[in-house]
């Protein structure tokens, strides 16, 4: 069962490789905040490889931490997927570029197994992009299903596709 309220804090990992990619990710941050989430944490921003099969350019990704009060996981689900068509999201090629894409990457120790809705992110583990920003924000943060903190996911992910810290 899903006890709302022992629930602390939600993580959205925000990524754009199209159009203004800084001015982007902020107007995602005011989104989010307009939809009533409350973004309590950001991380830097960094420039990324494209980790995809699909030519494109460079993204700038980065991760929010959402605090209470929080809406319920598909509830903020369905926030993050209307901010994303808000912003012009189109989706047309799976794993093509975007003008932005919001990721639910994990909801306290929530975990969630349907179509709309997956919970930890399930390539959250595998993707540098997600982690290096992640573990920026919450290193201690512990992942439910491995049961080890980000920090250490970071440690032992193989990927290793260029992250850089992305200053304007
Ligand atoms: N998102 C993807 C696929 N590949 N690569 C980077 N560097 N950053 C992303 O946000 C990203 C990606 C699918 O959502
Ligand atoms: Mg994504
Ligand atoms: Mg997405």
């Amino acid at each position: 069962m899903f006890h709302r309220n022992h629930v602390t804090k939600a993580y959205v990992a925000l990524g754009s490789n199209l159009g203004d990619r800084a001015g982007n990710l902020l107007l995602a941050v005011r989104g989010m905040m307009e939809a009533a989430m409350c973004v309590c944490r950001v991380s830097s921003s960094y420039e990324t490889e494209p980790v995809s099969e699909v030519e494109q350019p460079p993204f700038l990704n980065m991760v929010a931490e959402i605090g209470n009060p929080l809406p319920a996981p598909e509830q903020m689900m369905a926030r993050l997927l209307r901010v994303e068509f808000l912003l012009g999201r189109i989706r047309d090629v799976k794993d093509g570029p975007r003008t932005i894409d919001l990721d639910l990457l994990m909801y306290g120790d929530h975990e969630s197994n349907t179509e709309f809705l997956m919970l930890p992110h399930p390539r959250l583990h595998l993707r540098r992009f997600v982690l290096e920003p992640l573990v920026e924000i919450a290193p201690h943060l512990t992942h439910p299903t491995f049961q080890c903190t980000c920090e250490e996911l970071l440690e032992r992910v193989d990927d290793k596709s260029v992250v850089k810290r992305w200053v304007p």
